[in-house]
């Protein structure tokens, strides 16, 4: 039912073409249309047109996000649930039990997000995207990283072509859009010990679409995609950010993604914080070498790659 309504958004479906196509009677269409209806779904009926899934309709589903997905996205699999924990733990045991690449779970909601260390991220129902996408690349460990860089550039070029707002990506998983983080990448896997390459990769991905409460923590320095006024369709900005990451995948190993990384950083030639051990140390961040890792000089001169760690961008009149 959802799948005629999907492929017809916008667009009255005669009831009797539906009950035709499902082999149901007419009563027991309408019975489906009442039962979506309560999961709100927003279906006009009209006695002489059918039935019309609204164009605005923007629950994240299987059938509401296959419509959009183009090229080699177009093989995902996708799963969505209502809500889970994280689709980044729940992945990675259908990962660990074999599931093949390109499978996608992504939730309206999730009770226990996570971004990198142990951090959370806040998902809140019906505003945000949270996705995760299973990938199998012939990858070295040390090298996942560039699927978290990877990942950075696609998810800001769909989210700047749908929501027409400039992202910035801030070292390593943060994209940012007028200062606030609007976007997090959380990239797990788990390792061949034998030959140290990827057995998988769960690329993760949360966008905050439409959240507008976020917790006081985060209240300053969180944001959302649409906060500029623009209405945005998650199934539509999910899809696309899909489209992007399987387009741009084939760049993993030349690395011919990174110069558009560089290029969006918001961190380059600029002060910043080197989070180390709890301790601030004011640095200026100077380059991004080709593993992705961050290169930093700090005030006695003295430089430092950084792999990991966590940086924080000065703010004039901030002090070390
Ligand atoms: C991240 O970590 O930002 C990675 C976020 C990845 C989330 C996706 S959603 C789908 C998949 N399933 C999961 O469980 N996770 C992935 P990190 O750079 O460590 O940032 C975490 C920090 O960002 C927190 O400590 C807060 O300060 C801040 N934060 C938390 N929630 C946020 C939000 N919704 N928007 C902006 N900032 C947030």
């Amino acid at each position: 039912m959802l799948a005629i309504l999907e492929a017809n958004r916008g667009r009255y479906v005669n009831g009797q073409y539906i009950a035709d196509k499902l082999s149901i009677t007419r009563s027991a269409v309408w019975k489906h249309i009442k039962q979506l209806r309560t999961e709100g779904y927003l279906i006009d009926s009209s006695p002489n047109k059918g039935y019309r899934l609204s164009a605005e309709n923007d629950i994240l589903t299987e059938q509401s996000i296959l419509p959009y997905l183009e090229g080699a996205a177009k093989n995902c699999r996708i799963e969505a649930r209502k809500s889970l924990p994280s689709t980044n733990t729940e992945l990675k045991k259908l990962a660990a039990c074999g599931e093949p690449e390109g499978k996608v779970l992504i939730a309206n909601e999730q009770t226990a997000g996570r971004g990198r260390m142990g951090r959370s991220f806040y998902s809140p129902a019906d505003s945000g995207i949270y996705m995760s996408v299973l990938l199998r690349p012939q990858l070295s460990a040390e090298k996942s990283v560039l699927l978290t860089t990877l990942a950075a550039v696609s998810a800001a070029k769909a989210i700047e072509q749908v929501c027409a707002v400039p992202v910035g990506i801030k070292w390593v998983n943060d994209l940012y859009c007028n200062d606030k983080k609007i976007a997090g990448i959380l990239t797990e896997g788990g390792i061949n010990l034998e030959n140290g390459l990827l057995e998988y990769a769960v690329v993760g991905i949360g966008v905050n679409v439409s959240t507008a409460d976020f917790p006081e923590e985060i209240k300053n320095t969180a944001g959302s995609v649409s906060a500029g006024g623009k209405q945005v369709s998650r199934p539509y900005l999910a899809a696309q950010i899909l489209n992007r990451l399987f387009a741009d995948l084939p760049k993993l190993e030349s690395k011919a993604f990174l110069h558009e990384y560089k290029a969006r950083s918001v961190v380059l030639g600029r002060e910043i914080f080197v989070i180390k051990n709890g301790m601030q140390i004011p640095a200026v961040a100077e380059d991004i070498d080709e593993n992705a890792a961050l290169l930093v000089r700090y005030a006695d001169g003295r430089t430092e790659k950084l792999s990991s760690y966590d940086i924080s961008i000065r703010h004039i009149g901030q002090k070390g």
